[in-house]
């Protein structure tokens, strides 16, 4: 055996996993095929859910989250050029989310797993996994052995292969959209995230610092970034963003980041072959509209750590049995709310009586407490323990 726990990616899941086992003292390898330069720039999610935090804090890597995050306690939905408040923390007993930048919590935990002196292999890609040896082979020929592999490999690695298809259950859904997600040297133009619906399509305004907005925009699923120049770009969330009293500035400033990414629901089943997990992104995604991809990923990998724990501490594999159903049952609730927020405020097909369904819903969110409330306790993220 060449180390108890292999580890197929250092995105968010695979680095957090390794945390967490150092810390528990279970010895693992982390394999990763691109460069650290690459996944520290990677540019993704920004939202994090209190149970999120919570797991950073508690295991020592969130000094800077708690310096540079910015703790958000509501959010706007816009629509109909008028904007609601969301009271996020007074309607979900508390709980707030963090802002802070995905490739941030990935250099938090790259640096904590350096410093611990963990293993830490990038430009290392995992050709194939033998779930059943539980051996990762290497694209440079070499092998790794391992007591249990974790396929944290994102949505294109190979781990969900290695599972034999009969095995595996997958359940679908492609979205007749894409965003379009910018970085913007501008100050945010409001204090808290909006989430517009328009005619035109939906609109999100976010951020990173006092100094970077983060902005997206639904668009066309075969859209060509060199078909949106800044101008159109800026053009679009000005006319989607816009309020009806006019009292909205959208600040504007050099855009340095571009990207267009497809909005899919994806779920395979079960999460465990012999002695191979999935977690995060290799198992399951979800349209970013809910803010959940990255809290997934992290939900997945604490479950794992606990069952690892019980596995190389007393040999007790009874949590390990669970770790699918016990992760599926989160990831089901979670699929279901990102669905919902999807459906709910982006253009969909153009049919007006769907239009008009999706404003009667919007309109029953904002002035329902109960429906307020079912919101923001599943955008705050439930607690592992209530799904
Ligand atoms: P990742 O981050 O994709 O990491 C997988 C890693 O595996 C490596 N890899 C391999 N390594 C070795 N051998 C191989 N054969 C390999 N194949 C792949 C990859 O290089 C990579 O480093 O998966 P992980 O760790 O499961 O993390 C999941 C999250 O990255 C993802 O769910 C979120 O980014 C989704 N997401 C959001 N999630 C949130 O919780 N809140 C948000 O606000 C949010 N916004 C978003 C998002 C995703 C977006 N895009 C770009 C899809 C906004 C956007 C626009
Ligand atoms: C982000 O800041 O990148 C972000 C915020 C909210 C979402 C998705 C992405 O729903």
């Amino acid at each position: 055996m060449d180390t108890q726990v292999g580890i197929v990616g250092a995105g968010p899941a695979g680095l957090l996993l390794a945390h967490l086992l150092t810390r528990a003292g279970i010895e693992s390898v982390v394999l990763e095929a691109r460069s650290r330069e690459y996944v520290e720039h990677r540019v993704r999610a920004g939202v994090l859910e209190q149970g999120t935090v919570d797991v950073l804090t508690e295991t020592g890597v969130a000094d800077r989250l708690h310096r540079e995050g910015m703790v958000h306690h509501g959010l706007e939905l816009r629509f109909g050029g008028v904007g609601h408040r969301i009271a996020l923390s007074e309607l979900a007993g508390g709980r707030a989310i963090t802002v802070y930048g995905q490739q941030e919590v990935v250099k938090d935990l790259i640096a904590a797993r350096l410093d611990a002196g963990g293993e830490l292999r990038f430009e290392t890609a995992a050709e194939a996994v033998d779930p059943g040896r539980g051996v990762i082979r290497l694209a440079d020929g070499g092998e790794l052995r391992c007591a249990v592999v974790a396929g944290c490999d994102g949505f294109h690695g190979i781990s969900r292969a290695a599972v034999p298809e009969g095995a595996l259950s997958v359940f679908e859904r492609e979205y007749p959209f894409a965003w379009l997600g910018i970085l913007a040297r501008a100050a945010p133009s409001s204090e808290e995230l909006i989430y517009t619906h328009h005619d035109r399509g939906f609109a999100l305004h976010s951020m990173r610092s006092p100094e970077v907005t983060r902005l997206y925009l639904q668009v066309a699923p075969d859209e060509q970034l060199d078909d949106w120049p800044d101008a159109r770009i800026w053009e679009e969330l000005q006319t989607r963003m816009a309020t009806a009293d006019g009292g909205f500035a959208l600040n504007e400033g050099e855009i340095f980041d571009k990207s267009i990414a497809p909005m899919r629901s994806f779920v395979a089943e079960p999460l465990r072959h012999g002695r191979l997990f999935l977690a995060g992104d290799a198992a399951h995604i979800v349209p970013a509209t809910g803010a959940k991809g990255l809290n997934l990923a992290v939900a997945d990998v604490r479950v794992l750590a606990r069952g690892l724990r019980a596995l190389f501490e007393h040999g007790d594999e009874a949590l390990l049995d669970d770790y699918s159903d016990r992760c599926l049952r989160r990831v089901w609730r979670v699929q279901h709310f990102s669905w919902f927020m999807t459906q709910m405020l982006h253009r969909l097909t153009g049919d007006p009586f769907e239009a008009r369904l999706q404003r009667a819903q919007l309109d029953y969110v904002v002035r329902s407490r109960a429906a307020a409330t079912s919101l923001a306790e599943n955008y705050v993220g439930l607690e592992l323990e209530d799904v």
